[in-house]
């Protein structure tokens, strides 16, 4: 069906979340519904705010510019907006806005008679944020524990909280969560490289099936996980990957407060070795 046809077709009211038909309409390409109004209203207004913090800060400097969270004195209190006080509201805007995207998500999902898969391994990539900036710093008491909105910035705090963990490495859930995405750009890069191959045989050549991509790899290495599969597996490693980089810091503080190395400590002190 042509793009144009397709749309006139699916192009209708209903399956909206909230609002009913208020907001149930397209901005040119673009589907708005009740959440596409509330993911701009948290995106302008969480823009302005960095843009207050910036100007505000020491610099204009792109790399550099940084918006802190409170000082840990503060506390879970609200801060005044040049102590921290924008951080915290540039924190709730852009959970506003990543939690209306997703909801966006899933009324267009609705109008198409899709399933929800999309929001679904989306709201893993919302996990980590909030485990970052809201969950973590809550239950070690202080906003001054989520990270600072800086290019830079954001680099040192991952760099200084490691190092206060002696090396992080050491975090078994880490170890998982970078196997997670190391597997994940194996498996996106052999997907892509077979279905790029398939696709592109050589002039005049007719595009190739997924039979060939089969017997490719059943050749290689005598398995294929198949057309279907290989897509099951990219979504399991990449939510994965989300959610084991939100436990190994969720661990780092709440529930293991010294260094990583000496968690390994339980292998040492098994009976069997005495
Ligand atoms: C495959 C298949 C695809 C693919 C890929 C494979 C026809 C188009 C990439 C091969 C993938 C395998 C064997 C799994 C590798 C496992 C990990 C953890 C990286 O068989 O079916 O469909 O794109």
């Amino acid at each position: 069906m042509a793009l144009l046809n397709f749309e006139r077709k699916y192009r209708v009211r209903g399956g909206t979340l909230v609002g009913g038909d208020l907001f149930d309409f397209w901005f040119g390409p673009f589907y708005v519904g009740f959440f596409g109004v509330t993911t701009i209203f948290f995106t302008v207004l969480g823009t302005a705010f960095i843009l207050w913090g910036a100007a505000i800060g020491d610099t204009w400097n792109p790399w550099t510019i940084n918006i802190a969270p409170p000082d840990i004195s503060y506390g879970l209190a609200f801060a005044p907006l040049a102590a921290g006080g924008l951080w915290q509201l540039i924190t709730i805007c852009a959970i506003g806005a990543f939690v209306s995207w997703a909801l966006r998500q899933v009324e267009i999902a609705r109008k198409l008679g899709m399933g929800y898969h999309v929001a679904f391994v989306f709201s893993f990539a919302i996990l980590a944020f909030v485990t970052l900036n809201v969950f973590r710093p809550l239950l070690m008491g202080a906003w001054g524990h989520g990270f600072p909105y800086g290019i830079f910035s954001h680099l040192d705090w991952v760099s200084n909280v490691g190092y206060q963990y002696l090396h992080f490495h050491y975090n078994p859930a880490h170890m998982l969560a970078v196997t997670f995405f190391f597997a994940n750009a194996l498996a996106l890069s052999l997907h892509g490289g077979l279905i790029l191959a398939a696709t592109n045989p050589g002039r005049g050549e007719p595009v190739k099936t997924p039979d060939h991509e089969n017997a490719f790899f059943r050749d290689i290495i005598g398995y294929s996980i198949g057309p279907l599969g290989i897509h099951r597996l990219g979504l399991f490693l990449a939510v994965n990957a989300a959610l084991w980089s939100a436990i190994c810091i969720i661990i780092s503080g709440p529930f293991w407060t010294r260094g990583w190395p000496e968690w390994w400590g339980w292998w040492l002190n098994l009976p069997i070795w005495s």
